[in-house]
Order: structure tokens, then sequence, then C-alpha cells
């Protein structure tokens, strides 16, 4: 018999060999087939039993109607050079239908590490669509979870540092009571480190997101560029009663009113709660850190923010560069905030944004999986929120960072750029301007610099500055609105980019030619 040892030399000794297979699956696969594009599999089980560390099991569309939770189990996890990858094949769309599922079954219980979901829509789960279960380090990616009888995606069990990027989560709901099914749910026994992008979730019957722990606690779980609504109402836009709780993104909480003081850290960036039936970013009784940065509240009935119980000693609320419009914001006094649009000197109506029209949120994405191009909450362009910001170290368009989830952005050609404290570009002046304008940046130490002109769609028209050693100080340039060749340019939005080995900084003026 092989000693421990030996076996897990003789495994090694195998991974390494194994080379990287492409497994298919069709609805009308067999499992009797070699698993090829011509000749799929038929089920998941036999997909996923044949799978191996770096292989990729490719699913063809069409729709799998399933009674069975799939489960992957430790034993067939990938390693961290080596994910496992089921991926929806090409650009079909496969739909996971558990419908027929009893109701308490999951569709997908996940209990491995390292694996990456691209691509599946799981669909009428008995419970959970999916629910990482004692997984971490998985991503789970461009995946839809809906119309599941709870939770559309869980994360249980110490599950940690799994990345849930470009999800959505909707329509999800447990008859009879409708009290537990949330889009996304980082709750319970959630591990640490788990990291959502891009993702919505909308109409789910009790919470967007819910954070709320028993058996976990000091568990930190970030949100970047998430957006949720009209969560705490059914797909048909009855309201199931208050157990439905109806908050967007609900941070944390625990039994008997949080009586064990559990700890939930929650980092939310760029975020949107808006039209949720009660909260849209709610502490419920959360005693970790929390921490707020370029958010946006919206329309939310009970409060766009309530965040109130005093904190664990030692923790932290920061709120910052975040906007709220019609709805309640009630921060405790113990809140950390800087430059939010319900400080002086912000004034906030329906005219400093582009739109308030909340009906395109769940259209469809983009070709890549990111969230679509909407006005939806985009700043206006002569808003007091633009450029009103404080630099929180990510990158910002202008002067400043905007106000809000949606750093304004008239074309998306140019990256966005940040000021290191070592340079800085100033406002051009005039602005509007017509036949040119006057250029001022300063630098406080020796460095080359380039200054450049670029149209709306980013291509460069003319270099002010090439490269040039220049010493600490003030400098002014103007441009005559000429470009490279001496033509002169015609109206419109222009943007000038002041670049050194230190960084880059953008700023947008306009030409208006009579
Ligand atoms: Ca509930
Ligand atoms: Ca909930
Ligand atoms: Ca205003
Ligand atoms: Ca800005």
């Amino acid at each position: 018999m092989l000693k421990p040892v030996a076996l897990c030399t003789l495994l090694l000794f195998f991974a390494t060999l194994h080379l990287q297979a492409q497994i298919y699956i069709a609805p009308d696969g067999d499992d009797g087939n070699p698993g090829t594009l011509q000749q799929p599999y038929g089920t998941f089980p036999k997909a996923i039993q044949e799978s191996m560390p770096g292989d990729t099991i490719y699913v063809r569309g069409g729709v799998y109607d399933l009674v069975n939770t799939i489960t992957i189990s430790a034993v067939k996890s990938g390693t961290e050079d080596q994910l496992v990858t089921i991926t929806a094949y090409n650009e079909e769309v496969p739909l996971l239908d558990f419908s027929g599922q009893s109701f308490g079954s999951k569709g997908i219980s996940l209990r491995a590490n390292y694996w990456h979901f691209i691509g599946l829509q799981i669909k009428g789960a008995g419970d959970n669509g999916m629910e990482i279960n004692f997984g971490s380090n998985n991503i789970i990616e461009r995946c839809q979870f809906y119309e599941n009888r709870d939770t559309g995606l869980q994360l249980s069990n110490g599950s940690a540092d799994n990345r849930i990027l470009n999800c959505d989560s909707y329509y999800n709901a447990d008859p009879p009571d409708y009290g537990d099914a949330d889009g996304f749910a980082p709750k319970l026994t959630v591990g640490s480190g788990n990291y959502f992008y891009g993702c919505r979730a909308w109409v789910n019957c009790d919470d967007g997101w819910d954070g709320y722990l028993r058996g976990a606690d000091d568990v930190t779980t970030t949100l970047e560029n998430c957006w949720t609504w009209g969560n705490g109402y059914l797909k048909d836009g009855t309201d199931p009663g208050p157990q439905a709780n109806g908050n967007g993104f609900k941070m944390g909480g625990g039994d008997n009113s949080n009586s064990d003081l559990l700890m939930h850290h929650m980092v939310l960036i760029n975020s949107v709660a808006f039209s949720n039936k009660n909260k849209g970013f709610d502490q419920n009784n959360n005693v970790g850190s929390m921490t707020l940065y370029n958010c946006t509240g919206y329309d939310n009935l009970t409060a766009n923010y309530r965040i109130q119980r005093t904190l664990n000693p030692g923790q932290t609320l920061t709120v910052k560069n975040s906007a709220s419009y019609q709805g309640l914001v009630q921060l405790g006094s113990f809140a950390v905030q800087e430059t939010n649009s319900w400080l002086a000197p912000f004034s906030v109506t329906a005219d400093d944004f582009l739109s308030l029209d909340t009906s395109f949120a769940d259209a469809p994405r983009q070709p890549d999986g990111s969230l679509p191009e909407i006005e939806l909450l985009h700043l206006a362009e002569d808003s007091d929120l633009i450029d009103g910001g404080v630099d929180l170290g990510y990158p910002y368009f202008g002067m400043a960072p905007d106000l809000g989830a949606f750093e304004s952005n008239y074309v998306t050609a140019i990256e966005p750029g940040n000021i290191p404290g070592d340079f800085q570009l100033f406002q051009n002046y005039p602005n509007p301007f017509n036949p040119s304008t006057r250029i001022a940046y300063s630098l406080a130490k020796a460095e080359r610099v380039t200054l450049a002109v670029f149209n709306a769609l980013g291509r460069e028209v003319v270099k002010l500055v090439d490269n040039a050693p220049q010493s600490a100080g003030r400098y002014t340039v103007d441009w005559n609105g000429r470009d490279a060749t001496g033509l002169p340019v015609s109206s419109g939005v222009y943007f000038y980019r002041l670049t050194s080995a230190r960084g880059m900084s953008n700023a947008r003026m306009m030409l208006l030619v009579k």
C-alpha cells in the first residue's frame, strides 16, 4: 500500500502529466460519448467527474432540464495555477433550468476551490441557484441567477476569496413566506475576502445583497460597481409583506439584534441602490467597519442610507464622495464624512442628473459582460457634484472625483487619469473658447512632461508640449484651436492631458466656433 506522501507525489506526477483537456456537454449529448465537440457528454456530473485542474468544460447553448443538485466536491478542486473552467461555448446561452426540482434543493453546490464559471444561466432551483459551500478562490463570471426559490447566489461555510464578476441575480423568491431570498448573500457562515464587481441584483423578494451573520465574525466583503434596486417585491410587483425586508445593500446584522456584536466589514465602491422597498444602504445592526466611497442612493422608500448604531471599538464608518437624492440619509455622528452631496456646499435636485429613468437598469450587458452604459443617475454637465469630491486613490476624470457612482465622462475614449500630488493640471481659460485658450499646470519636481489635446473620440489633435524637460514651477500654454498640421478644428468638446513618468491628468474644454 502506498504511503500518503508517495500517493501525493504520484498524484502530483499525474497532474503534471495531464494535458489540458477540452470537455463538451450539450443538452442532446450522451454520457456514453467521449465528451468532444462532435460527441459531447449529456450531463454535468459526467463532465465534472472527467475534469482535472486546467481543463475547460464547454457548455453548449440550450435548455438543460435538471432535477438533481449539481455538486462539485472538494476533490475536484483546481489549483491556483490551473483552475477548472466551466464556460458557455462561444456566444451560446446555456440555461440550467431547475424549475422541476423539489422545494429545498439547491441548483449548484460548489464545494471545491479554484473553479471558474462563465456565462451560465441558473434558474428555478428549489433553494439557492448556486451555493458556494466550503469553496474558496473561485471566480463566478457573467452568470445569471433568476427565479430561484431562495437566494440566487449564496456563500456559506467559510467560503472565502471568491470573485463574483459581472453577474446578475433577480426575481428570486422563496414561497410561501418570502422572507429569505436575496440576490447575492455573503451571509451567515460566510468567509472573508469575497469580492463582487459589476454585479446587479433586482427585485429579489428579500434583499439585493445580504451580509447578515450567524456563525461567522470579523469577515470582510467588498463590492465595486454594483447596482441593486426594487428589492422587497415579487416579480409581478406585489409586496409579500414585512418579512420580505427589501433592502438594497444589507451590510450585516446578527441574531437578537446582533447581541453577539458580529462584525461584517463592508467596502462599497461606486455602488448604487435605488427604489428599494426599504433602505438602500442598510447597517442592520452591523458593528464592523463600513466604507462607502462614491456610492449613490436614490428613491429608497425608508432611507437611502441608514447607519446609526454605534460600532465596536476600533471600527469606523467612512462615507465619502457619495450622493443621495429623494431619500433620507441617517448616519450616526461617529461617521467619518467628506464631500457627500448632503453636506454643504452641495445641493441636489433632479437637474443634477442626466436621467432618473430607472427602466433601463436591467438592460442587456455589453459584449464583454460589463454593465450597460445608460444615463441613469449620471451627472448632468452643469451639476455642482462634478469634481466635488476628494481623491480617494481611484481613477477619476477632470480636476477631482465627482460625487456618486458615475464619474462624469462625456466621452469614454480617454482613460480617466489621476493627479499625483507632484503635478497639477488646471482648467483652461477662457472656457468655452474661440479661437484660443490658455492651459496652466504646475510641477512640484523637475521632470519631462507632455501636454496633448485630444478630440471627443480620443484621437490626438496636437501636442502642445512634447516630452520637454521642465523644472519645478507653474507653466501656461496657449492653444490656438488648430491641429498638428495648422488647420483649425471644428466646434466641440476636447480634452487635454498632461503626462509625465509619474502619471497623467485629464481635463475637458469646449471650443465654440461662431
Ligand atoms: Ca427577510
Ligand atoms: Ca435577506
Ligand atoms: Ca446641484
Ligand atoms: Ca471628475
